[in-house]
């Protein structure tokens, strides 16, 4: 890794007449938000600027709803830039068909908060004492002296309260930010109500099916505890995939667990993998030792194989 600071990375960008933004599969409010939030400054201050994020899966709607995203585009008409930098991506391999567009860049920034990132632009700028990658990015918006239009504030409070879980965990600098937002004219309520708390009334009767099938294994884990439940794609039908990833906030509830996971079905024998810890396991060996990363309480991983092969291996890994 080539450690960083914001200021060198707003010299790069100012230094650039266009700049491409990339985030990360499964895009989810951090990704996004920081990839909107910069792009709109960096618009703002002249620049040709576009946004994009890989597939198969489409933008979830409530991010759909996020100022600046006349910015996005597919990812396969991207335009060539000056600078490309990926947001809130812990490797080049979360950011799918994109990984191409960075290879191919004059000069590549990396802003990401995960503690498992190894770094792989041409500036890194990566903090895991940042509880969300939005807040790094409004460093590189301030160091850029650009204005923080309650647009670009929306942008960025999206990643702070999806990645604190509405400020569950939040570290100090976060509610400094946070006030910051919403003294920018950020509508709070709105955007925890959108982002947060808001599902179609099928979720509420996938999640009564998954919690019915779900299972807890005190002994796991070195009697610490595993619980966890399988989302099946024909329980996602009619649902948006996004759906499915909340329910890790409710499984990861059981007390008598201090691991949870959620096994979701994304494809024929494919599998994405949630995991949260409570205070003691660390999960970012575990996740990368079954190809995936994050951060100490969160990560996650790809897998493929039967639903049966699947939880077998994390078990034998826990
Ligand atoms: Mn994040």
């Amino acid at each position: 890794m080539n450690p960083t600071s914001s200021e060198a990375v707003a010299a790069a960008l100012g230094r650039a007449e266009s700049v491409t933004i990339v985030s990360h599969v499964r895009p989810d409010a951090d990704t996004i938000g920081s990839a909107l939030g910069l792009g709109s400054a960096l618009r703002d201050s002249g620049k040709r600027v576009q946004c994009a994020f890989p597939g198969p899966e489409r933008l979830p709607g409530p991010l759909r709803e996020l100022p600046g995203t006349d910015l996005l585009v597919d990812a396969g008409s991207l335009e060539r830039a000056d600078v490309v930098v990926a947001v809130d991506a812990a490797t080049a391999g979360r950011l799918g068909e994109l990984e191409a567009v960075l290879a191919a860049a004059p000069v590549t920034i990396c802003i990401d908060h995960h503690v498992s990132n190894p770094g792989f632009a041409d500036l890194d700028l990566i903090d895991p004492e940042s509880d969300c990658t939005t807040a790094i990015v409004l460093r590189v918006i301030d160091a850029l002296g650009a204005t923080l239009t309650v647009d670009i504030a929306t942008c960025l409070y999206a990643g702070l309260i999806t990645d604190t879980g509405s400020f569950k965990w939040a570290r100090p600098a976060s509610f400094a930010i946070a006030a910051r937002l919403t003294e920018a004219g950020v509508d709070a309520a709105r955007w925890s109500r959108t982002l947060l708390d808001s599902h179609p009334y099928r979720w509420l009767r996938m999640l009564s099916d998954v919690l019915e099938s779900s299972v807890l294994d005190e002994t796991a884990c070195g009697g610490l505890g595993l619980v966890y439940a399988v989302v099946t794609a024909d329980q996602m039908a009619e649902m948006n995939w996004d759906e499915a990833e909340s329910v890790i906030d409710v499984v990861r509830t059981a007390r008598e667990a201090e691991v949870a996971a959620v096994f979701k079905e994304v494809g024929s024998r494919r599998w994405a993998v949630s995991l949260r810890s409570k205070t003691v396991v660390d999960l970012v060996p575990i996740a990368r030792s079954l190809g995936g990363g994050g951060h100490v309480r969160a990560s996650g991983y790809s897998d493929t194989g039967t639903r049966d092969d699947v939880i077998a291996r994390l078990r034998a890994t826990l």
